[in-house]
Formats: structure tokens, sequence, C-alpha cells
């Protein structure tokens, strides 16, 4: 058959979407799989067991990515796509499952049709991308391409203080292929724009030509614990007030900065955590993100004179930790072409965009042309059980995925 008659028939997709959603499932619909806790490991399984079943060699690396290999007729650089299966505490069913899921099916379809093709076809699994557990997110990826020393990723701890490398163990994925070993001809992600301008344009494919910076920031407040009736405000050392004051900061900070600038406050912890005793203490984390990095560096600026501010006003004590920084990225204007020029084949109304979000095509980017593709969210909502997309949005977004990656196989 023709390549540009091959299609992904949509059971196949949703099948698979179906059963990786049981996995770490939550009442509300949507899935908690950490990574590399005991729903990863089930997922992971269940993705190794599909990519056995399609004949794809299985590889792991030391990161515990997983790379199913379709074998090309010349052993040369491959084409891979990919993604993640891990999720944050209160994920949905598409972030990251859609990109693995997409890989598959195109290794499926091209043995259904006996299609050989020139380069070797890779589906990747890249471990956690996330960083909800351990910091920093896109960490497979970005060892996988240099970004972080192994052992450095392997030492990362969670809230338990559980090391990366010792789960990785636990569930039986620290493999033996070195990170890094096979560098792609070409990296393509798809997945959902967790955004709301696709949806807003009613437009069917992001083109994504460029990504955000990321600046994470762990803040420590070190106050005064003491008595909420009897303590004068005067002469409180009140973290609690502290983490609000900062909180407040950079959301204006942000609206001020204007130029896509973003800023969250994502967690917030108080000790001793009792209603009549003034905050001694206060953990927050700050996530600043702009596509420019001349914005973001400015406010990583302000929010630290912040902080120095409220030292010198409140007699409290600031700490800081960068969990993570990366500078925006543009991804392979050739294969954004390619993207479009398929988009229109299929005739898909599309568009040029950038990523809020982070992904593992950004760490990629950093050892192979690489881009993505975008397909609408529901409301414009991610990272929330309610993350939803169109079934017609996401069988267009799978081919397209197809026909780019046909292309790019044959060069
Ligand atoms: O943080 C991010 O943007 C991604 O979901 N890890
Ligand atoms: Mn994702
Ligand atoms: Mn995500």
């Amino acid at each position: 058959m023709a390549p540009q008659r091959l299609q992904i028939p949509p059971q196949g997709i949703f099948s698979k979407l179906e059963k990786l959603s049981t996995i770490g499932a939550t009442p509300e619909g949507g899935v908690r799989r950490l990574a590399l806790s005991d729903e990863d490991k089930l997922a992971r399984d269940q993705i190794v067991s599909w990519m056995l079943d399609l004949n794809l060699q299985v590889r792991i690396d030391q990161i515990g990515n997983i790379f199913g290999i379709r074998a090309g007729m010349e052993n040369i650089a491959p084409i891979m796509t990919g993604s993640h299966i891990d999720t944050v505490i209160n994920g949905g069913n598409l972030d990251g499952n859609l990109g693995v899921i997409a890989g598959l099916e195109i290794a499926n379809a091209l043995n259904s049709a006996s299609i050989k093709t020139r380069r070797p076809f890779i589906t990747g699994v890249f471990t956690n991308e996330e960083g909800a557990r351990f910091h920093p997110d896109m960490m497979g990826s970005l060892v996988y391409a240099g970004g972080l020393k192994l052992n450095e990723a392997l030492e990362s701890r969670d809230k338990k203080d559980i090391a990366l490398g010792k789960e990785l163990q636990r569930i039986g994925y620290d493999g033996d292929l070195e990170c890094g070993a096979i560098i792609p001809h070409a990296f393509l992600e798809l997945h959902i724009e967790q955004g709301p301008i696709l949806e807003q344009e009613n437009i069917t494919i992001g083109v994504v030509e460029n990504l955000q910076g990321i600046s994470w920031t762990e803040i420590e407040i070190n106050g005064q614990a003491n008595h909420a009736g009897t303590t004068p405000m005067n002469l409180r050392k009140d973290a609690g007030y502290c983490a609000a004051a900062v909180t407040t900061f950079v959301h204006n900070m942000a609206l001020e900065i204007g130029n896509g600038q973003v800023a969250t406050v994502g967690t917030t912890e108080l000790k001793p955590a009792v209603i009549n005793v003034v905050p001694g203490f206060a953990k927050l984390t700050v996530d600043l993100r702009n596509p420019d990095n001349e914005h973001l560096i400015k406010a990583e600026k302000k929010l630290d004179l912040f902080l120095k501010s409220l030292e010198d006003t409140q007699g409290v004590t600031i700490t800081t930790q960068r969990l993570a920084r990366f500078n925006p990225v543009i991804f392979d204007t050739a294969i954004v072409d390619t993207i479009e020029e398929k988009a229109d084949m299929m005739k898909l109304p599309h568009r040029k965009m950038t990523s809020g979000a982070g992904h593992d095509a950004q760490m990629m980017a950093r050892i192979c042309p690489s881009a993505m593709i975008f397909i609408p969210s529901v409301k414009g909502v991610s990272h929330n059980p309610a993350e939803a997309t169109h079934p017609e949005d996401i069988v267009a977004g799978v081919n397209l995925l197809l026909q780019t990656t046909l292309k790019l196989l044959q060069n």
C-alpha cells in the first residue's frame, strides 16, 4: 500500500489508552502514576508487552528509559517518537500516554502493511517526565541528552528520602543500555496542548516551533513559632505570612512583566501547622516560565530581591534551591515544515505555536532535530482528571504523526 494511504484505525489507539488509564486510576476518573511507583511499573510492563507483541526489540537504559525498536532496511540513525507514562498526582489519561501509544500504533500499522522503512523506527518511553516525585522534570530525556549526569539523577530523592536509583532497581527498570547510546536522526513527539489556544481558535493541529524556558525554585523560610494570641504583630517572625507574600508577589510580578510570563506556587508546607501557632517554618516551590530567556531571568532576579526584602523586614531567614532551569528551545524548522506539509495534505487546520509545558522533545532537541505536534485540550484543562481531547482530534494527531514520520523514515 502507498504509505500516504496508510491509516491508523482508531480502535487500537483507544483500546490502549483505555487499558493504560486503568493503571493507577483515581476515583475522580484520572490517573495517579508517579514516576517509579508500583503503578508506573505496571504501566511500563504493559507497554513492554505491547512492544513485544509488535516484534519490536525492547531496550532499557540506565535511567529506565524504554525503547521499542523496529529495524529499518539500513542500520542507520533512527527516527524516534515517544513521550512519557508517569503522571502528576492528579493526572489525566492523555498527558504523555498519547505520544507513547501513537508510536506503538505507527509500528503496528507499518507491520500490518508490511512496510519496510529505510531507517529504524523507535518508540521511546522516558522516565520521570513530570518531576512530580523526583526533581527535575523531563529527567529521563535530560539524562539521555547529556544534560544531567546519570549518578546525579539516580541520587535524586523524593519527599520520603527514597533515592530514584533504588526505585529503578526495585521495579526492575535499571537497564543496561548506556544513556544516549542511540542518537536519533530526528525526534517527533505528539502531545495534547494542555492549554486553551487550539480549542479557542477551532484548530485541530498545533505545529510546535518553540518551547518556553522553565525555572523551578524551592524556598525554605525559617522564622519563629510563637503563640498566636500573645505575640504582637511587630514581634512576629511569621514564616506563614512570608510564604503567602511570596505567592502574591510572583502572581502580580507575572502580570506586571507580561510577555507570556507565568508564575505558580504549586506547593506550600507550613510548620507546625496548628491553628494557634505562628508558623515558624515554611517550604514552598515557585515555577516561573517565559518563552523569552531575558524576561525569565528578570523574573528570577525580581523574586530574589523580594525574598531579600522579606528577610530584612520580617526577621526571617530564607534559603533557596534551584530544582530545574531550562532555557527556551527552538524546534527544527525543516521538521516543522514537514508537519505543516502533511497537515495540508490531510486537510487538517493547523497553526504554529509555542509550548507552554515542558516536554521530552525539548531535551531531545539538544542531540537531534526535534519538533512536536499538539492536538486540542477540551477547555484547555490538563494536570487534572478532567483532561480530555475529542476522539476525532486524537485520530487526526496520530495519523499526522504517522505521515510525518513516514516521510522522515525514508529520508
Ligand atoms: O512541567 C511541565 O511542564 C511538564 O508537565 N513536566
Ligand atoms: Mn506531558
Ligand atoms: Mn504533564
